[in-house]
C-alpha cells in the first residue's frame, strides 16, 4: 500500500500547457494544492497571469509561461527558462488543445493541420523538450490529455479524432522510450466536460445525446479529472506507464444508449 504521503507533490515543479482556463486550469490548481509549484502555459498573457494570481491567492506558487505550443523551435528555450527559474521540472501536463467541428467537405488542410499541430505534434515536441531535464534528474512524469476520441469517434470532428488517437500512440511510444530513464508517460481520457470547448453544443440535442450515452447520465466538471492527474503525477503511480486512464462516466465502456437500460434484463 502506498503511504498517503506518496500522493504529495511537495517540492515538485509542474508545467501545464493550455492552463489559462478550463481543464488545464483545474489541473494546475489541483497540482498546486497537492504541493507542486506550477508553471501556467497559455497562448495569451492575460489568462496565464490571472490563473497565477488565483493560485497564489490560494497559497500556491505559480509562474506564467506565455507561448504557443506549436512554436516548435522555441520550446527548448522555454523549458530551459523554467528550469533556470524554478531549479527543476518534474511534471509535464500536455493539455493545450483545440477542436474544429466541421464535416470533411468543409474541413480543408489548413484546419486539419492546425488541429494536428496543437493536439498531437505539440504533445511530442513538448515531451521531447521536457524529457531533457527529466532525464538529467533521473525522474519525470508526462501526462497527456487524451479523450473518448482516443478510442472512439463521431462524425464532424475528424482531425480531433485523428489527433487524440495519435495521443494514445504517442503515450505508449514515449513510455517505451523514456521508461528506462524513470520517466512515466500516461494519458487521461476525459469524457464530456463542461468547458468553453463545448459551449456551442450546450442547449442543442447533442447535450442530451451525451447524457444518454453516459452511464453516469451527465456531463462532468473539470475538477472531476483532477484526482487522476494528481495520482499520475505522484510517487503513488511510480510503476504506472503507457496507460490511457478514462475518466468518462463510463461512456466508452457502454455499448448502448443509457436510456435503453430502462428495458432491463428482458431486452
Ligand atoms: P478550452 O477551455 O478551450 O481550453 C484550451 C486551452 O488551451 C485554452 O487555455 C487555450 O488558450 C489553450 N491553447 C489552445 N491553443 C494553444 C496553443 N497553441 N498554445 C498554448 N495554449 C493553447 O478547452 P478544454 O475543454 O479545457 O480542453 C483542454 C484539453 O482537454 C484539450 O486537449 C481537449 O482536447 C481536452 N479534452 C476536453 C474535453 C471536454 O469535454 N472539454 C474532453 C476530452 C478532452 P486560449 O484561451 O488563449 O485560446
Ligand atoms: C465533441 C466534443 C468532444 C469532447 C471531448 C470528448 O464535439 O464531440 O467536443 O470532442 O470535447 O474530447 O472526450
Amino acid at each position: 500500500m502506498p503511504e498517503l504521503s506518496s500522493f504529495s507533490l511537495e517540492g515538485r515543479v509542474a508545467l501545464i500547457t493550455g492552463a489559462g482556463r478550463g481543464i488545464g486550469l483545474s489541473f494546475a490548481k489541483a497540482l498546486s494544492a497537492a504541493g507542486a509549484a506550477v508553471v501556467i502555459n497559455d497562448f495569451r498573457a492575460e489568462p496565464a497571469e490571472e490563473a497565477c494570481h488565483a493560485i497564489e491567492a490560494a497559497g500556491g506558487k505559480a509562474r506564467p509561461a506565455v507561448f504557443d505550443v506549436t512554436d516548435f523551435d522555441g520550446l527548448d528555450a522555454q523549458v530551459d527558462g523554467i528550469v533556470r527559474d524554478l531549479g527543476r521540472l518534474d511534471i509535464l501536463m500536455n493539455n493545450a488543445g483545440i477542436l474544429i467541428r466541421a464535416p470533411i467537405e468543409d474541413h480543408g488542410m489548413p484546419d486539419f493541420t492546425r488541429v494536428i499541430d496543437i493536439n498531437l505534434n505539440a504533445v511530442y515536441a513538448m515531451a521531447r523538450a521536457c524529457a531533457r531535464p527529466m532525464k538529467a534528474q533521473g525522474r519525470g512524469r508526462i501526462i497527456n490529455t487524451g479523450s473518448v476520441m482516443s478510442i472512439s469517434s463521431r462524425p464532424g470532428v475528424i482531425s480531433y479524432v485523428a489527433a487524440k488517437h495519435g495521443v494514445l500512440g504517442l503515450t505508449r511510444g514515449l513510455a517505451a522510450e523514456l521508461g528506462p530513464h524513470n520517466i512515466t508517460v500516461n494519458a487521461i481520457g476525459p469524457g464530456y466536460i463542461l468547458t468553453e470547448m463545448n459551449r456551442h453544443v450546450l442547449g442543442t440535442p447533442f447535450e442530451q445525446a451525451v447524457i444518454d450515452r453516459t452511464p453516469m447520465a451527465r456531463w462532468a466538471a473539470p475538477e472531476e479529472l483532477t484526482g487522476t492527474a494528481v495520482f499520475l503525477a505522484s510517487d503513488a503511480a511510480s510503476f504506472v506507464t503507457g496507460q490511457l486512464l478514462m475518466v468518462d462516466g463510463g461512456m466508452t465502456s457502454n455499448s448502448i444508449l443509457v436510456e435503453s437500460r430502462n428495458l432491463g434484463a428482458s431486452s
